[in-house]
């Protein structure tokens, strides 16, 4: 079975919790972590690489012995040294670490304190408010935890995106290639672009005498078939994805798309309007009667309902039909609309690539100008820059902007919004950057009112250009602080500022309903990779895909605008 890039991770990833939970060197612990985020987001499978004999240690952060486990991972699919780890510790930390909000750190506490052996003795626990009262815990963290735990029961695992489709081109690539096959798309979810996905949908139309069905069946990483006939069959994968797959006759491709793309809320809402001009829309086409008169591509779909084309990304039933029967669809933003990226870091700070290597890598992508924004001095956990630091490196960006063409780098920083929404830089550095990135990464149990007014009041410093991931959440792992988003985006608004899309896979924040408000109200949206390797510009384009879940167009984005424009745009009026 093929390994993929986020197996490794994912391997990686355990293996730092269990040291943690071990009491292991810091140092250990953050290269695995380190190597897990590299890893999830490099954009070619490294198990090709290890088939080429490529030389692993170039990749940032891989040594020799990280080098040498992935090897052996994409080799027999196992790390012998997770399994020894996880036969040195009892089997419910394993249970534990997947609740949100419990890190290594706390179960460690939890195990080692309260002698928790399961969830359910966990659950127990803070019903009787006995996890209160460990040391680094409070009325409150038992709250989240209480919460954590009920919901954890609850819920159904989601994929992130961006996990979903490494499992989703291998399946893709292979299918393609069998003969018969002609067309082949992943519809549902993950054609609309949503962050996470609950399964797979892929849809294949292939000559009636082909062997799709059995060959998919059989396909190496299925671990259970649900179920398969004729025309459809449904699998899961050995990472827990669950695949449904459908096989059409090549004349049925469109109304099949149509139907398995989604949402159903928008499916129904189109068979309504359907159904008023007498027409019936299912999987095969539309029919008038026993007459078929659309189906063969998603167009004639719409337009057999009098509507214009609307773009997988926009079919939640939010108001495209009625935008679409009133013709003003928006023009969706492209990937290749943006002129630069406001949000990078390098190896000055956490990141992975050098100044000059990040700046080629922008240019290679056909970018104007790259910011570099690192974190600042508060940050301590990503190395953050001093004023000296920092004006060393704005240096070294007017260097290389003389020597290197094509690519403008401009001076930045993610500057850490503290508390009282003072920024954690004074005023004589931030006026010398071109942009001044404001960023929470901490405090964020503040209530409501408390986290507003702390934003608020860092988008009044006259050198604030945008909000970095405005909401702080983690997809599945953390939710976002409790602010009043509508207050900021108006706030933005009138203070001449920005918000950020960061388009990082684990974060994909400003959510889209948010992208709307930001258009409905006027502010612009700067959609940024928040590269830490010259692989993140990657994220780019889930960035893309969740501003156009946001309805927004090239005019509503910052960065879409060439640098001539940016400059001006940069320069706070108010
Ligand atoms: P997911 O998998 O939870 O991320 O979300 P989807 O949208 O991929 O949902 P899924 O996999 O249950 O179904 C895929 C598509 O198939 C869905 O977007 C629309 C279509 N579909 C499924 N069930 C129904 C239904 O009962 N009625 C209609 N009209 N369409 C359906
Ligand atoms: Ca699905
Ligand atoms: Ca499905």
């Amino acid at each position: 079975m093929p390994i993929h890039n986020a197996d490794i991770a994912a391997i990686f990833e355990k293996i730092a919790d269990l040291l943690e939970i071990k009491g292991a060197n810091q140092f250990r612990i953050r290269a695995y972590r380190n190597a897990a985020r590299i890893l999830s987001d490099l954009p070619q499978e490294v198990r090709l690489l290890v088939e080429q004999g490529d030389d692993l240690t170039r990749l940032p952060g891989i040594g020799d012995d990280l080098a040498g486990k992935i090897s052996e991972i994409t080799t027999t699919g196992r790390s012998n040294f997770l399994e020894r780890l996880h036969r040195e510790l009892p089997p419910v930390i394993t249970e534990l670490l997947k609740i949100p909000g419990l890190g290594p750190k706390r179960v460690k506490a939890l195990y080692h304190n309260l002698d928790v052996q399961t969830i359910e003795q966990l659950h127990r626990a803070a019903k009787d408010g006995r996890i209160r009262a460990l040391p680094g815990f409070g009325e409150k963290s038992e709250l989240n935890i209480l919460q954590a735990v009920e919901a954890h029961a609850s819920q159904t695992h989601r994929f992130k995106l961006t996990v979903a489709a490494q499992y989703a081109e291998a399946l893709c690539t292979f299918l393609q290639a069998l003969p018969g096959v002609q067309q082949v798309t992943v519809a549902g979810s993950f054609r609309r672009m949503r962050e996470t996905v609950g399964d797979l949908d892929i849809l294949v139309s292939a000559a009636p005498d082909s062997q799709v069905m059995q060959c998919f069946t059989g396909y190496d990483e299925v671990a259970e078939v649900f179920s398969a006939g004729e025309t459809r069959a449904s699998v899961l994968l050995k990472c827990g994805l669950q695949v449904d797959l459908r096989v059409v006759a090549q004349h049925c491709y469109g109304a099949a798309l149509h139907y398995f793309t989604g949402s159903k809320a928008h499916n129904i809402a189109i068979r309504r309007i359907a159904q008023q001009l007498g027409l019936k829309v299912n999987e095969y086409g539309v029919f008038r009667g026993t007459q078929r008169v659309a189906g063969d591509s998603e167009e004639s779909v719409y337009h057999a309902v009098g509507l214009a084309y609307i773009p997988p990304e926009l079919r939640e039933d939010r108001g495209e039909i009625e935008a679409a029967r009133a013709g003003r669809l928006p023009q969706l933003v492209e990937l290749s609309d943006l002129h630069g990226d406001l949000h990078a870091h390098t190896n000055a700070t956490d990141g992975h690539d050098s100044l000059r290597d990040m700046a080629l890598a922008a240019k290679a992508l056909g970018l104007e100008y790259l910011a570099i924004t690192e974190h600042s001095r508060r940050l301590t956990v990503a190395h953050g820059l001093n004023p000296l630091q920092l004006a060393r490196q704005c240096d070294e960006i007017d260097r290389l902007n003389e020597q290197l063409g094509g690519i403008t780098l401009l001076k930045g920083i993610e500057v850490d919004i503290l508390e009282d929404g003072s920024l954690d830089l004074p005023d004589s550095v931030l006026s010398r950057l071109d942009l001044v990135v404001g960023a929470v990464h901490s405090s964020f149990d503040l209530s409501r009112a408390k986290q507003t007014k702390r934003i608020l009041r860092a988008m009044d410093h006259p050198h604030f250009t945008f909000l970095a991931h405005p909401s702080g959440r983690l997809i599945e792992r953390r939710a976002p602080y409790d602010v009043d988003m509508l207050h900021i985006i108006r706030h933005a608004k009138q203070r001449g500022c920005f918000l950020e899309l960061n388009a990082h896979p684990e974060r994909l924040d400003l959510l889209d309903s948010h992208c709307q408000t930001a258009k409905e109200e006027g502010v612009l949206v700067s959609i940024n990779s928040d590269a830490h390797s010259t692989f993140d510009f990657n994220n780019l384009r889930y960035g893309i895909g969740q501003a156009r879940r946001g309805w927004l167009e090239k005019t509503d984005v910052l960065n879409t605008r060439p640098l001539a424009e940016l400059w001006p745009l940069l320069k706070r009026t108010m």
